[in-house]
């Protein structure tokens, strides 16, 4: 029942044909007791745009402009559209704010989940979007086809300095193309950030020599935004292509930030995304990886972690199918992003994940190269082994016979999916 302090309904135009110039959410809406569905919509649309919870004395004529419109309700799914007016060009969190934002605390609504949103061109466009891409990356590791070798040195934190940079080699060595550090590495007091990176560089030096293969390493710089952008100057200044950062924990706002000067220093941008499980993971409230991934790409990171389609220890169903694809597709000719694959991967499992996500791909093995019974560089050399199989077509007990890392890596794991 509408009190007759409320104007929620004036929110809900199901004539409404949406301009290509809006922008468009995809809401799934469960009510609150005793709130119709329409109410509940028109309450998503006006917190999200220009409304409060009750009318106003003094409507400036511009409102009737810039008001967002529930033009669609098929069931608990519920289309909005979003004038262009309502969003600051090149301001992400200004409109995660918008669309992302009070709504989700509402008491109208039971649960509130944001599916997918689909940005008018101009909009998105006033990001800078990928500085490199999926095309831009395989120019610079020279790598055409296959899909990206990472790891990541386990314990996550505990390594030395030292002992960081001397795995990292033994990884690279084996075959791997990028090492990343942990999600939870930053600068510690036994692993402190421009000892790691000095060191880093200087094992990539010669493993490069000693392979003739171009290796990175996919350096965290995730800290307060004015020391992130020190250490980027840093990474850039040792001649490393690629930094990485928590893009949740950082933040859209420092995320926009980084990219720019990751222009200024040619940095490719490796996006983690810790701490997205506490809102993506479930399907009736929070915001889908779908639109963090949209987000992500317009803002301009060149790779994201978006899970395993369920095949390693992560939560990440069929969705991730439908991430990549749009990671991968034609989208206002902003570049193409490389989706990473990663959480409780192994050799064992590795066909399984390029039948089912391709090879466009970032695969990244932590524990699956630093458990290999015989030690990281036998494991690196394991999972080479494991894609080299899948890409000549042959399975991999066969390819075992007469390759001793895989085969090995197989008798610790076989093909198990861990949990
Ligand atoms: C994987 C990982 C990655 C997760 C991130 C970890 O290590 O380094 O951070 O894959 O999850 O810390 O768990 P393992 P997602 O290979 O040892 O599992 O990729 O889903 O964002
Ligand atoms: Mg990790």
């Amino acid at each position: 029942m509408v009190r007759k302090f409320e104007w929620y309904t004036e929110f809900v135009d199901l004539d409404y044909k949406p301009s290509k110039r809006d922008l468009i959410c995809l809401f799934r809406v469960e009510p609150a007791k005793g709130i119709s569905m329409k109410e509940a919509a028109g309450r998503v649309a006006s917190e999200s745009s220009v409304g409060t919870w009750t009318t106003l004395s003094k409507l400036p004529r511009r409102i009737q402009k810039i008001k967002a419109r529930v033009f669609e309700i098929k069931g608990n799914y519920v289309r909005i559209a979003y004038p262009p007016d309502l969003f600051e060009p090149y301001n992400m969190p200004q409109i995660l704010s918008s669309i992302a934002g009070n709504i989700f605390g509402m008491k109208a609504v039971k649960n509130l989940r944001l599916e997918d949103v689909w940005f008018p061109r101009k909009l998105a466009k006033s990001f800078k979007g990928p500085q490199f891409g999926i095309k831009g990356i395989r120019k610079v590791l020279r790598v055409k086809k296959r899909p990206i070798l990472a790891s990541v040195p386990k314990p996550k934190v505990g390594f030395s300095a030292k002992e960081h940079a001397e795995v990292a080699y033994k990884v690279w060595k084996g075959g791997i193309d990028l090492v990343k550090d942990d999600e939870n590495l930053a600068s510690l007091s036994f692993n402190k950030f421009e000892k790691r990176v000095e060191l880093l560089m200087k094992m990539r030096e010669k493993v490069e020599k000693e392979t003739g293969e171009k290796k990175f390493a996919l350096i965290n710089i995730t800290a307060g935004y004015r020391e992130m952008e020190k250490r980027a100057k840093l990474v850039a200044e040792y001649g490393n292509e690629y930094v990485m950062v928590d893009i949740v924990t950082t933040g859209f706002a420092a995320l926009q930030s980084i990219r720019e000067v990751c222009e200024d220093f040619k940095l490719a941008i490796h996006a983690h995304r810790a701490m997205h499980a506490s809102f993506t993971r479930n399907k009736k409230h929070g915001i889908s990886m779908l639109v963090l991934a949209k987000f992500s790409r317009i803002v301009g990171v060149d790779q994201i972690h978006t899970g395993t389609a369920g095949i390693g220890k992560l939560e990440s169903g069929k969705e991730t199918i439908l991430i990549n694809e749009f990671l991968r597709s034609e989208f206002y000719g902003i570049k193409r992003v490389f989706p990473v694959c990663s959480g409780g991967l192994h050799p064992g499992v590795l066909p399984q994940v390029m039948k089912t996500l391709g090879t466009d791909l970032v695969i990244q093995v932590g524990g699956g190269v630093f458990g290999h019974p015989k030690g990281a560089e036998k494991g690196a050399r394991a999972v080479r082994q494991a894609v080299e199989a899948y890409v000549a077509g042959v399975s991999l007990k066969k390819f075992a016979e007469d390759h001793e890392e895989l085969k090995e890596a197989l008798e610790k794991w076989g093909f198990v999916r861990p949990r």
